[in-house]
Parts: C-alpha cells; sequence; structure tokens
C-alpha cells in the first residue's frame, strides 16, 4: 500500500483525474466518498449538499433515479460538485464488449461520460472493455476521465477474488492513464511497475455488520490497514435516520486519522 502523502502521489500521477482527486482529497483532508442510492434527484442534491463539505467523490447510480434528466440532475449536481469541489463517480460497472460499452458510456438516457468523472468496469469480458470505454472518454468533450477495475466485491459469495482478480489486474495494466485504480478490498500492487492505483474500497460500515442481502461491512480502519485509499459509505451516512451532516463528519474524521496514521503524519 502507499504511504505517500495523496499530494506526492498527485504530483507524480500520469492521469489528470487521479492528479486532481488526490489533490482535493489533501486539501480539504477527506478521503470520504459518499454513495447516494436515492430514488430522487431532490434527495440525491439535499444529501449532496449536506455532506459536500465531508467528500472528496460522489458516488452514484443514477439509474436508481426515478426522475433523472439532464437539466434536473446533472446540471445541479455538476455545480454542487463546483461549489464543494468534490468529484463524480457513477458506479455503472460495464461489463460487455468494447463497443457496446462505448456506447452505453456515451449514449443513451444518461451520457455518463459527460458527466462523470469516473466510472467502473468488471474484467470478465477482457480488455477491450477499457479500450471501449477509453475511446469514448477521448472523443467527449477534452475533460478528463478516469476508471476504475473492479477487482474484489464486498458482497458475500462473490467470485472475484484469486485468479479472477488477478486476471482484472492484467487488465488495468493495459492502460497507465486511463485506469486509475480498482474498487477492491486490498491493495493490488504494482508500485513496483510503476503504477499508482487507487484502491476505493465500498463495504464500509462502523454501526453495523452488513444488511440482509449480503452486503458486508468493515470498518475503517481495517480497510485502510488492508490498503485503501478512499473510504465508501452509503447508508452508514443516511440510512436509518442518521443525520448526515454528523455522520459525514464522523467517517471523515476516521477516513483521515486512518490516513495519517499509515503515511506517519500522526
Ligand atoms: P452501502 O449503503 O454503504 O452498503 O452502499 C454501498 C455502495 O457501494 C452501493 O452503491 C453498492 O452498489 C456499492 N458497492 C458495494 O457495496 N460493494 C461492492 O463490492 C461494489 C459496489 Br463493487
Amino acid at each position: 500500500m502507499s504511504t505517500l502523502s495523496y499530494t506526492a502521489r498527485a504530483e507524480a500521477h500520469p492521469s489528470p483525474v487521479a492528479s486532481k482527486l488526490l489533490k482535493l482529497m489533501d486539501n480539504k483532508k477527506t478521503n470520504l466518498c459518499a454513495s447516494l442510492d436515492v430514488k430522487t434527484t431532490a434527495e440525491m442534491l439535499q444529501l449532496a449538499e449536506e455532506l459536500g463539505p465531508h467528500i472528496c467523490l460522489l458516488k452514484t447510480h443514477v439509474d436508481i433515479l426515478d426522475d433523472f434528466s439532464f437539466e434536473k440532475t446533472v446540471v445541479p449536481l455538476k455545480k454542487l460538485a463546483e461549489k464543494h469541489q468534490f468529484l463524480i463517480f457513477e458506479d455503472r460497472k460495464f461489463a460487455d464488449i468494447g463497443n457496446t460499452v462505448k456506447l452505453q458510456y456515451s449514449s443513451g438516457v444518461y451520457k455518463i461520460v459527460q458527466w462523470a468523472d469516473i466510472t467502473n468496469a468488471h474484467g470478465v469480458t477482457g480488455p477491450g472493455i477499457v479500450q471501449g470505454l477509453k475511446q469514448a472518454a477521448e472523443e467527449n468533450n477534452g475533460e478528463p476521465r478516469g476508471l476504475l477495475m473492479l477487482a474484489e466485491l464486498s458482497s458475500k459469495g462473490s467470485l472475484a477474488h484469486g485468479e479472477y482478480t488477478k486476471g482484472t489486474v492484467d487488465i488495468a495494466k493495459t492502460d497507465k492513464e486511463f485506469v486509475i485504480g480498482y474498487i477492491a478490498q486490498n491493495d493490488m500492487g504494482g508500485r513496483d511497475e510503476g503504477f499508482d492505483w487507487l484502491i476505493m474500497t465500498p463495504g464500509v460500515g462502523l454501526d453495523d455488520k452488513g444488511d440482509a442481502l449480503g452486503q458486508q461491512y468493515r470498518t475503517v480502519n481495517d480497510v485502510f490497514g488492508g490498503g485503501s485509499d478512499i473510504i465508501i459509505v452509503g447508508r452508514g451516512l443516511f440510512g436509518k435516520g442518521r443525520d448526515p451532516k454528523v455522520e459525514g463528519q464522523r467517517y471523515r474524521d476516521a477516513g483521515w486519522n486512518a490516513y495519517l496514521k499509515r503515511t506517519g503524519q500522526l
């Protein structure tokens, strides 16, 4: 796992998106990504406003929204991202051949490439998925985009481990600039080969152990101990009547302390 500061990593990183993210993490003192799985744009924007000061990244599943529209969802969300200085990650989990994912990323109702700084993909279909998504990113408006490969999952019984995870890492190695890291539960190495991948970890909760549908939660210290750089928290922040402002501060502090300890700054 990396023991360098986020700023030091930002300065050397080949990806402009990763570099921007790492820089703003150090500036804002947060490695918290809020995962907002809600059904209406109003709820999403409200949570984005409340959590905005505490987060470096906001993760969406736009296909959950009942009322998605570019004008009413994306435009105000981008404004909040500017106001509070966070990036946007659409957790699309692409999983098809290169030509299809290129179209899914750029077209349809959501046009993800136009507004999401970061998205992610499964390795199951092979390296063409990286090439297809990268082409869509390059043909967009010139704003930098980054891809995370899904190396490991938090859910019970996940098939993404061992040889599958290794194969996904091999796919990630095919593109040093566009692939910025992983969704994973552990460090994926690569530093000896010149990669500085960001490890973003979902399945983080300080109060619950899991849910009734296979989610498994680990603590902030656990995931940082395993090599995580960014913690992804959803219901821990706003589920079960929790106050997002209070929980945002709490997870942010926990994540930041874990980072300071790891980098020898505490
Ligand atoms: P939660 O409310 O903190 O359980 O939400 C976790 C989010 O992270 C949710 O949007 C999932 O789709 C996402 N997720 C996950 O939980 N585990 C994984 O391994 C991956 C994504 Br990949």
